[in-house]
């Protein structure tokens, strides 16, 4: 069994350091915040994820898991931490930089440095140049170099590609791309994930790793904007989007996903950019896509603003806050931006049901013309009803019981399959 060092305890770090624990290593957990180390050292997550408080509270149990503010020696080393982005759609990778930064005193001989955080393309080679000038007195392969030897530190893009809400399932079940600086780099990092992933391992070189994860998301965050601008379309046609999608994807090569509010999430609402970022004038589908989502919401605001000019002192109730179903993650979520608007452009009475949260989050709370409330309340005391997040608690509710409402169902809520 290896000694692994992972930098970074958030969404990422933290379940990859339990399962890599589980599956036998002796794992370092590193996190610059404090309280997030004390709080796992307790065997607790800081954040909700199905399963994951098991296996860590085991984890650090058997004394295979401990958490600390700074690297230490290990064979293995993981960087798991943020890429947003910043002023522009940049790519903003200090966190990534200071990571690399802080493993390079701990590195010997042989160890093997794998970045799991999305990345663009190129980043690999960077934590690799960025170690060489930290570590003369260590040996760095170049991209692509034959035959490197135990005498090399080896570099790695694993990148992570699992679901929240669905995680600790598919960090085992899941295929993974290992892309090396060289092939040996590659076969390092197989020979730590082999021990815990049941999917396939399929080796490539670093650059084209970095690429795939980031076609991955943007795969998605195309396809999703079809399905958004089917829903602008079929607005104006006056045609129900939902029927449309359901008859279309009858034929078999057509598999079109689900209009929404717009896409949430802290990795398809920004993973785009970095491709955009790096080949600006030939990613024009990319660079659509990205603005159809992001415009979606300030279509829904307008719808509803436009509804509320058909009373004199609305009530509009919002359902959902999420970024998406069944999580309680609301980082860049579409419906709590379309509600934070709601808010503050507006001074009606707004009630907000989301039954995954306990309290309004942010700023939110101290607004004093919104309320959390339950979905009877809501759907009681409301003129406008807006359907946002596709949580399973809602999927209940029907039609007939909004009868004398204004509905604006972005979701798909009410639409039942024919
Ligand atoms: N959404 C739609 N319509 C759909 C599907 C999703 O509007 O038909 C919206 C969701 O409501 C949400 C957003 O898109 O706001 C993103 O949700 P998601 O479930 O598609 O993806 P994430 O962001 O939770 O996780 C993605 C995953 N990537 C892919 O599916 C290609 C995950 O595997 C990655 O590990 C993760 O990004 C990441 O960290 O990169």
């Amino acid at each position: 069994m290896s000694k692994v060092c992972v930098i970074g305890l958030g969404y990422i770090g933290l379940p990859t350091a339990s399962m890599m624990a589980s599956a036998g290593h002796h794992v370092i957990g590193c996190d610059t915040d404090a309280r997030i180390v004390a709080t796992i050292n307790e065997g607790h997550s800081h954040f909700d994820e199905p399963d994951l408080d098991m296996l860590l509270s085991a984890a650090v149990k058997t004394g295979r898991l401990r958490a600390q503010t700074t690297p230490a020696e290990a064979d293995f080393f993981i960087i798991a931490v943020p890429t947003p982005f910043k002023n522009g759609k940049k790519p903003d990778m200090s966190f990534v930089d200071a990571a690399t930064e802080s493993i390079a005193p701990f590195l010997r001989p042989g160890d093997t440095v794998i970045l799991e955080s999305t990345s663009p393309v190129g980043t690999t080679e960077r934590i690799a140049a960025t170690l060489a000038a930290r570590r003369p007195d260590l040996k760095f392969p170049k991209l692509k170099e034959q035959d490197t030897g135990d005498q090399y530190i080896h570099v790695a893009h694993c990148p992570e590609r699992i679901l929240p809400g669905d995680m600790v399932r598919e960090l085992v079940t899941n295929d993974r791309i290992i892309g090396g600086l060289t092939e040996v780099c590659a076969d390092k990092c197989v020979e730590l994930y082999a021990s815990f992933v049941r999917g396939m391992c399929f080796l490539t070189d670093c650059r084209t790793a970095e690429f795939v994860k980031l076609v991955e998301n943007s795969y998605r965050d195309v396809n999703i904007a079809f399905a958004n601008e089917l829903s602008l379309i079929s607005d104006r046609l006056n045609i129900d989007v939902w029927h449309a999608i359901e008859l279309a994807n009858k034929h078999p090569r057509v598999s079109i996903l689900s209009p929404g509010p717009g896409v949430g999430g802290h990795c398809i609402a920004v993973d785009p950019w970095f491709i955009i970022d790096s080949a600006p004038e030939e990613s024009r589908l990319v660079r659509a896509a990205r603005e159809i989502n992001d415009g979606k919401s300030q279509y829904v605001f307008e719808q509803v603003s436009k509804a509320m000019q058909r009373f004199r002192d609305p009530v509009v109730a919002c359902y959902g806050l999420t970024y998406k179903p069944d999580v309680e993650d609301t980082r860049e979520s579409p419906a709590l931006d379309i509600v934070r608007k709601l808010a503050t452009e507006t001074s009606s009475r707004i009630l907000v049901c989301e039954p995954m949260l306990d309290k309004l989050p942010g700023k939110l709370a101290r607004i004093n013309h919104i309320e959390l409330t339950d979905a009877d309340t809501a759907r009681r005391e409301a003129d406008i009803v807006v359907f946002l997040v596709k949580h399973r608690k809602f999927r209940k509710l029907k039609s007939t019981m909004f009868l004398n409402k204004v509905v604006i169902d972005t979701i798909g809520l009410m639409h039942e399959p024919r």
